[in-house]
């Protein structure tokens, strides 16, 4: 079974993985037809580079998308969508969810990486939301499930959907991260694109009832009961223990809701624990039960797995928090620059434990940093995106960057991590990612000490 991401696991990325003659097909066709155009295409991993050439082109060029009037501009329009559920364009295809062919799956324990490169602003689209199932997932009748609240409380309580709707909600952005992404860098660098080294990794907008409420309402003894037991109704007995502490500030949710309408299915429909800032296992699925508890309970999610191998041997436990950390998706490993000349540098930044105050981003591998541009707006323990403007000389180049949080922790290199951490880990890898773009534009994934 899959211990979410086990280096030792890790095999060589097929040849075939990332279609680089189909990339380097596409950008040459693109540069044949089209010379001057000033933005590559950032479209996937899987690269339909051609499709993305928007080009700024001179007029007069002949250009037949300008001179010849298109079949939508003369014709009728499709009707509108009556009835369903919207889509997105037919263009966008390659824009999915994928497994990791670097990585050994089962059916069930698996992981689906959300499209980084592809995205845009904060918001992750739910339906490209990563997916982490330790025993796959359910779609439950919300009339059939149920959350429990028992331990050191009052009176144990059974809330059902339609009472849980009833109660006063709040809404909030939040990222999720898996303790375990970037796992593989650890090892080795097997995998070429930001999707499988960062991509599990999303961000919603959450809606839901904070649990500190619902604790209230069962009389919880919040003097001695300092720890909680969540609990997922699927069959991996998903089990976490979550720190009074942090519910207490009001910022865990009980959450329903996501991107403004019902959790999807993957993401623990109808009802998941949002653990605002801490790894995703934590951000238990099919939430059926919470107990509460006066002290850890050392599930084997939290004493076999999701503890850190240090360098002396030992195990760090209860290491829950996600660090600063941040990554370039524009450009990013299997894109492929057409052109020298200007880009904008983009990417994402984050950190569990408040706001990202700072981006700094490097194209030569770390000698020189400059400050980037922050996205408002930025909300604690959510994704911000920044920007960089970037002159290309064509030359080989090295981008990173490097993100800093409110409390002043600064996102560590490889070197500094290491120092501490060792090299057996397979979570909170959270160190700065380096992109190599080559002189023939194309985009790779290494390692800078
Ligand atoms: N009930 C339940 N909750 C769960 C899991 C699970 O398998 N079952 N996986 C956990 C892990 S390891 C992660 S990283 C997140 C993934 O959430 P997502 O699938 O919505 O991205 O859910 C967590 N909660
Ligand atoms: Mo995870």
């Amino acid at each position: 079974m899959l211990d979410d991401m086990n280096p030792g696991r890790v095999q060589k990325a097929p040849e075939n993985f990332l279609d680089r003659e189909g990339i380097h097909r596409a950008a040459r066709e693109a540069r044949e037809g089209r010379r001057d155009f000033i933005r590559a295409a950032f479209a996937s991993a899987a690269a339909a580079v051609g499709g993305a050439a928007l080009a700024a082109q001179p007029a007069g060029k002949g250009d037949p998308a300008i001179l010849e009037l298109p079949e939508h501009s003369r014709g009728l329009g499709q009707p509108v969508a009556l009835e369903g559920y919207g889509k997105p364009s037919k263009h966008e295809a390659n824009v999915q969810r994928r497994r990791s062919p670097g990585l050994t799956q089962t059916t069930q324990a698996s992981v689906s990486f959300a499209p980084l490169q592809s995205l845009f602003g904060i918001v992750t689209p739910s339906g490209l939301h990563f997916e982490r199932h330790h025993q796959g997932w359910w779609d439950i009748d919300p009339s059939r499930h149920r959350l429990m609240i028992n331990g050191m409380v009052k009176a144990s309580k059974v809330f059902t959907m339609d009472e849980l709707m009833r109660l006063p909600s709040v809404s909030r952005f939040h990222f999720i991260e898996c303790g375990a992404n970037t796992g593989m860098e650890w090892g080795n660098v097997a995998v070429p694109t930001c999707q499988y080294t960062h991509g599990m990794l999303s961000c919603s907008e959450f809606t839901g009832v904070p649990l500190v409420t619902l604790l209230e309402m069962a009389g919880a003894d919040f003097k001695k009961g300092r720890f909680l037991l969540a609990e997922g109704a699927d069959g991996s007995s998903m089990t976490r223990t979550i720190p009074m502490s942090l519910v207490e500030s009001g910022e865990v949710l009980v959450a329903y809701g996501q991107n403004g309408e019902m959790l999807r299915p993957e993401q623990g429909y109808p009802l998941r624990l949002v653990v605002p800032g801490v790894q995703g296992v934590s951000w238990v699925k099919y939430l059926r039960r919470i107990e509460v508890g006066d002290q850890p309970y050392g599930t084997k999610d939290e004493s076999v797995h999701y503890v850190d191998l240090l360098p002396d041997g030992t195990h760090r436990q209860y290491t829950s928090i996600q660090e600063c950390k941040s990554v370039v998706t524009t450009p990013s490993g299997g894109q492929m620059l057409l052109d020298k000349g200007f880009y904008s540098i983009s990417g994402l930044a984050w950190s569990g434990r408040g706001k990202v105050t700072r981006v700094d981003v490097s194209v030569d591998g770390g000698r020189n940093w400059r400050e980037a541009r922050l996205q408002g707006p930025v909300m604690s323990k959510c994704l911000t995106r920044f920007s960089l403007d970037w002159d290309w000389d064509g030359k080989p180049a090295l981008v990173q960057s490097r993100a800093t949080d409110e409390t002043g922790y600064v996102q560590p290199s490889y070197r500094e991590l290491r120092a501490v951490r060792g090299t057996r880990s397979i979570y909170h890898n959270n160190a700065i990612q380096s992109w190599m773009v080559e002189e023939s534009g194309e985009v790779k994934n290494v390692q800078l000490g």
